[in-house]
C-alpha cells in the first residue's frame, strides 16, 4: 500500500473558553470573554474529524490536555489545597489563572513540526514539539506534547522524538511549514515560512528563523529539501499570525495570498524552479491577489486556513463556514474549482465556529503526517479514530460536557474540580 496522510486531530478541552488570550489574533481579542460553549466546540472538532474519516483520510485523535495546567499554577507560587489552589489563582493573577485554564492544545497545527522519513538522513520519522513561547498559554503545551508525542510513536526505529527547542527561539511548529512533492511516495521540498531572525532588534511574529534552521539539522533534514521564507511584515501586523493564515499546500498544489511573503516572486521562482529541476513535474501554484480576495477578508473568513485532502483520488477543500457565508470568497472558491490549473473539483463547509471564534481554523485544527504501511502499524491502537470510538466520544461529551463556561463557572471550584474528572475519564476512553 502507498503511504497515506493521516491528520492528528486532539478533542477539544471541557474548559474552552474564549481569554482573548492571544494579542495578535484578530478573533480572539474579539471575542475576550464571550460565553464559551465547550460542548459544541468538542462536537464540532469530533464532527470534523468523523468527516475526514468519511473522506478516507485515517484519523490519530489526542485526548484534552488537562486544564487548569497544575504545573503552571505551581511554578506561579501558588500553593495550597486545590479549592485553594483555584481561588488563589483567580484572586492573585486572574490573568495568568486565564492562560492556565486555556483549551488551546486543539490547535494541533501548532503542536510541533514533522518531518517525512523521505526527507531525512536516517530515514526516520522526526518529531520536535513547539516551545509556542509566544504566549504563556500555549508555551505550557509544549512539555506535555513532548510526552504525548513519545506514547503516540514509541518505535525508535521508525520515530526519533526531540525536545522542544530553547525557549528565544520563537517556534510554532506546522502552522509555519509546508511541505510540496509530487505524491506521497517521494521525498520532499520542506517551506519553512518565519516571521524575525534572532538577531533583529524587533522581532515580528511568532516563528523565528533559527527556530527553523535548528529543527531542520536535528532533523537531519537534507540542504536541497528545504526552503526559507519571510512572512510579510504588513501580513503579520494585520492579523495573519501564522503562515497558514495566508497560504496553504497539499502534494503538488500551492495556495497563497499575493501579500504573504516579503519577496512575492518567492514561489513563482525559488519554489517553482527546486521543485520542477527535482521532480520534473509541474508546481500547480495560485497567487490569490488583493483585488480578487482582500487580505482582511482571507483573514475573516480563514480561506486559507481550509483544509486540503485526497479523497478517492480527487483533492477536496475543506473549508470553514464563514467562507460560505461570504459571497465573495464563495464565489472565489467555484471559480477556483472550475479553473483548469487548480487541481481540487471539490468542497465542503463545515461549521466549527467555537474554534473559529478563538482564530482557529479546520488546518489549525490538525497536524499532518504522512505514514507507511509499516510505521502506521507503530501507532498504539488507543489513539485510532473509528466509527465506534466516534459514536463513544459523541455520547460521552453531550453527556458530560457543560454548554456554557464563563468567567464565574471557571473561578467555581467545584465547577473544574468536575471538569478535571470528565478530561480524566475522557483520557481513559
Ligand atoms: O495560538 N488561539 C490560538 C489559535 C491557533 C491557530 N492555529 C493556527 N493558525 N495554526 C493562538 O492564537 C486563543 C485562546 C484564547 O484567547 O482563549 C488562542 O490561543
Amino acid at each position: 500500500m502507498k503511504p497515506q496522510e493521516y491528520n492528528i486531530d486532539r478533542l477539544v478541552g471541557p474548559t474552552h473558553n474564549f481569554g482573548g488570550l492571544s494579542a495578535d489574533n484578530v478573533a480572539s481579542t474579539d471575542n475576550k470573554d464571550t460565553p464559551s460553549n465547550p460542548k459544541q466546540a468538542a462536537l464540532e472538532g469530533l464532527d470534523k474529524m468523523y468527516f475526514l474519516h468519511q473522506l478516507g483520510i485515517p484519523q490519530i485523535v489526542l485526548p484534552p490536555l488537562v486544564r487548569p495546567n497544575f504545573d503552571l499554577i505551581k511554578d506561579l507560587g501558588i500553593k495550597g489545597s486545590l479549592r485553594n489552589k483555584l481561588k488563589n489563582i483567580w484572586n492573585q493573577s486572574p490573568h495568568l489563572a486565564e492562560a492556565c485554564f486555556s483549551s488551546s492544545g486543539m490547535w494541533t497545527a501548532n503542536a510541533g513540526i514533522i518531518s517525512n522519513s523521505k526527507d531525512t538522513e536516517d530515514s526516520k520519522i522526526h518529531f520536535t514539539p513547539a516551545n509556542l513561547t509566544s504566549n504563556l498559554h500555549r508555551s505550557i503545551e509544549a512539555k506535555e506534547n513532548h510526552n504525548i508525542f513519545k506514547d503516540l510513536f514509541p518505535n525508535k526505529k521508525h520515530f526519533n522524538i526531540h525536545p522542544p527547542l530553547p525557549s528565544s527561539l520563537l517556534d510554532e511548529g506546522a502552522a509555519n511549514h509546508c511541505r510540496v512533492s509530487p505524491d506521497t511516495e517521494s521525498h520532499g521540498i520542506n517551506i519553512f515560512v518565519y516571521g524575525h531572525k534572532n538577531a533583529d532588534s524587533v522581532k515580528l511574529g511568532r516563528q523565528s528563523l533559527e527556530a527553523f534552521q535548528s529543527i531542520a539539522r536535528h532533523h537531519q533534514l537534507k540542504p536541497e529539501h528545504t526552503l526559507y521564507i519571510r512572512q510579510n511584515p504588513e501580513v503579520i501586523q494585520q492579523g495573519a499570525f501564522h503562515n497558514d493564515v495566508v497560504a496553504t499546500s497539499h502534494l503538488n498544489y500551492f495556495l497563497y495570498h499575493e501579500h504573504s511573503y516579503t519577496d512575492s516572486s518567492i514561489v513563482e521562482n525559488d519554489l517553482r524552479i527546486k521543485f520542477e529541476a527535482m521532480f520534473h513535474s509541474p508546481l500547480r501554484t495560485e497567487c490569490v491577489s488583493e483585488k480578487e480576495i482582500p487580505l482582511a477578508l482571507a483573514i475573516k473568513t480563514y480561506l486559507f486556513n481550509s483544509q486540503i485532502v485526497s479523497s478517492k483520488g480527487e483533492m477536496v477543500l475543506i473549508a470553514p463556514q464563514q467562507c460560505q457565508q461570504s459571497k465573495r470568497v464563495s464565489i472565489y472558491i467555484n471559480k477556483l474549482l472550475q479553473s483548469k490549473t487548480c487541481p481540487i473539483s471539490n468542497v465542503h463547509y463545515l461549521d466549527i465556529n467555537q474554534s473559529m471564534k478563538n482564530g482557529g481554523g479546520p488546518a489549525c485544527l490538525r497536524l499532518r503526517i504522512i505514514l507507511t504501511e509499516d510505521q502506521a502499524a507503530c501507532i498504539p491502537e488507543d489513539y485510532l479514530f473509528s466509527e465506534e470510538r466516534y459514536k463513544t466520544l459523541k455520547s460521552f461529551i453531550t453527556e458530560n460536557y457543560a454548554s456554557t463556561i464563563r468567567r464565574r463557572e471557571l473561578e467555581d471550584p467545584d465547577f473544574i474540580t468536575n471538569l478535571i474528572d470528565i478530561t480524566t475519564r475522557l483520557n481513559r476512553i
